[in-house]
């Protein structure tokens, strides 16, 4: 193999693993992979902000189930964008994330911006490293590759010293191996799940995002069908499965385990698949399951199953293939669902219809079929489920590991990923403000995204989360804290996109909806809505 630089052959191994963006922001020391990019069929996507970038990243890995790359700058880069990292990492975001650095020759000075990238970044990604040879840089970008797609799927970090790009290596650019897990389980180990929830008078389903990633929708649905039991989302932020189908529960939420043990409480038989429990903030600490009930666990990822709780049978074990083999042991007799199953907002919202109401179901009326959303709207969300159902697996996506600031870059990198489907992202007054600056380079690159605020002048959330906190602490309710508001001064959303070359209108009054709407379609490019919500 001919001897190139290091910063050259990088490109080459980018091209080879069919990667064609690379979203970032630049530093002094990337200059020299940077500069030989103009050299090589690579899209740079610039950001304003390393939270946006890798916020941009993982908007186009999930769309577009590919890894992603992020070009961040050394420590202080790297330092903004981990509160992001975090989020991809709880989600399993395949990003393949690479730090520049000064030179391993620098080592002893401790000079500025010296930091230990790979330390900083370890807690919120799956592997990280720093290539020292250039007789392994290459080597060392595939193994980052192979291990940001293999599931569990997750970041990745490799430093990239600048002294150790200039030097020149030898090394073949060939596609990384991706491996293939589509692993089944033994047929005594199907029996034993099949016998354990057959037996069952009251199964439960908790599902998560493994399933929307091993493609297992067709056969999570015939488990529940043959099993009839309500299907509930735990760490689900994606289309696992038809929200409108009548065994859909709905989700179990993020704040508090007793509002997962009045789901999970009375069920004798539960079947777990593609998700972790329980993802709370406060989660319960004893098992909030039956004593008698008979827990089965599946996923690829080992360390989630029996993590917090014991099970009965984990099986590490590809979800579509387990399901479908569960599927056959259940044959095809199918249960009728057991009663109510879903504590589903009633259909119609009482008295006057709100103005998310309203412009949730003017979307979904006059609003391009096939929508792709991107759903950070936190509080003002419950319309969205109602007119926009997730149904379609690839077309919706919402916020995971609680990191803000996810809506606006998601929907940004999820119309890089799928240029055909129309995309639109919603997000909360204070939502997008972490990285409203990702406005900038969707107007740069031409993204033609639509963005919706659903602004209501606060942190809302927060009052309601502390509203909680009242009840059980018996504190009266009293003013919410001075930090939850956001209107002094108000924020001005249709100045700030202007200032960022995307142009939008402020949403007040009902009657302004449809032409609101309107607008959003017809312009040709990024827009934006400030919509008023309560
Ligand atoms: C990066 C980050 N910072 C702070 C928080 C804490 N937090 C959780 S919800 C919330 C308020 C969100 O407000 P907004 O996006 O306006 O939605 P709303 O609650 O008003 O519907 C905040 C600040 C967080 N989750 N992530
Ligand atoms: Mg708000």
């Amino acid at each position: 193999m001919r001897a190139r630089p290091g910063k050259a052959a990088i490109f080459e191994q980018f091209a080879a693993d069919g990667i064609t963006y690379m979203f970032g922001n630049p530093g002094t020391v990337e200059q020299g992979f940077l500069d030989e990019s103009r050299n090589h069929r690579l899209t740079y996507v610039p950001t304003l902000h390393e939270g946006a970038a890798v916020g941009i990243a993982d908007g186009y890995a999930r769309a577009a189930r590919r890894p992603a790359l992020v070009q961040l700058h050394s420590g202080v880069g790297l330092g903004n964008g981990i509160g992001m990292l975090y989020q991809a990492k709880r989600g399993g975001s395949p990003l393949v994330v690479v730090a520049g650095e000064a030179g391993v020759r620098y080592d002893a000075m401790d000079a500025q911006m010296a930091a230990d990238l790979v330390a900083m970044a370890e807690p919120v990604v799956k592997y990280a490293t720093r290539v020292i040879d250039p007789a392994s840089t290459l080597r060392v970008l595939r193994r980052a590759v192979k291990m940001a797609m293999t599931p569990p799927r997750g970041p990745v970090l490799v430093v990239l010293p600048a002294d150790v790009l200039d030097e020149l290596t030898t090394e073949p650019a060939v596609p990384t191996s991706i491996l293939d897990t589509r692993v089944a389980p033994s047929a005594e180990a199907l029996r034993e799940a099949g016998r354990m929830l057959s037996a069952a008078r009251r199964p439960l389903i908790l599902m998560g995002d493994g399933v929307a990633t091993s493609d297992a929708q067709p056969e999570l649905t015939a488990v529940a069908e043959r099993l009839g039991a309500p299907v509930w989302g735990v760490n689900s932020s994606e289309v696992n499965f038809d929200t409108t189908h009548p065994l859909y529960g709905g989700q179990l939420g993020h704040m508090f385990g007793k509002d997962s043990a009045r789901v999970v409480g009375d069920a004798d038989g539960v079947l777990i698949v593609g998700t972790y429990v329980f993802p709370e903030v406060f989660p319960h600490l004893d098992s909030p399951f039956r004593s008698d009930a008979r827990i089965v666990h599946i996923d690829l990822d080992a360390y989630e199953i029996a993590k917090n709780f014991p099970v009965d049978l984990g099986i590490v074990a590809d979800p579509k293939a387990a399901l479908a083999g569960l599927a056959e042991t259940l044959g095809p007799r199918g249960r009728t669902p057991s009663g109510p199953v879903a504590a589903r907002d009633a259909a119609a919202a009482q008295g006057d219809e709100s103005l998310m109401e309203r412009f949730a179901r003017t979307l979904a009326a006059r609003g391009p079929a096939d929508l792709v959303v991107f759903d950070e709207a936190l509080t003002a969300g419950g319309p969205l489920a109602r007119h926009l159902p997730p149904r379609r697996p690839g077309h919706f996506f919402q916020t995971r590991g609680g990191s803000l600031g996810v809506g606006i870059p998601g929907a940004i990198g999820a119309k890089l990923a799928r240029p055909e489907l129309p995309v639109v992202g919603f997000t909360g007054d204070g939502g997008s403000m972490y990285t409203f600056q990702a406005l900038w380079t969707a107007a740069r690159q031409q993204v033609d995204a639509k963005f919706v605020i659903c602004n209501n002048g606060r942190y809302r959330l927060l009052d309601l989360n502390i509203e909680q906190y009242w009840r059980e602490q018996g504190i009266a309710p009293h003013a919410y804290p001075e930090a939850f508001d956001l209107t002094r001064p108000e924020i001005g959303f249709v100045e700030l996109a202007a200032a960022l070359g995307v142009p939008g209108r402020r949403v007040a009054k009902p009657d302004e909806v449809d032409a609101a709407v309107e607008a959003m379609w017809a312009h040709d490019g990024p827009y934006l809505i400030d919509l008023a919500v309560d």
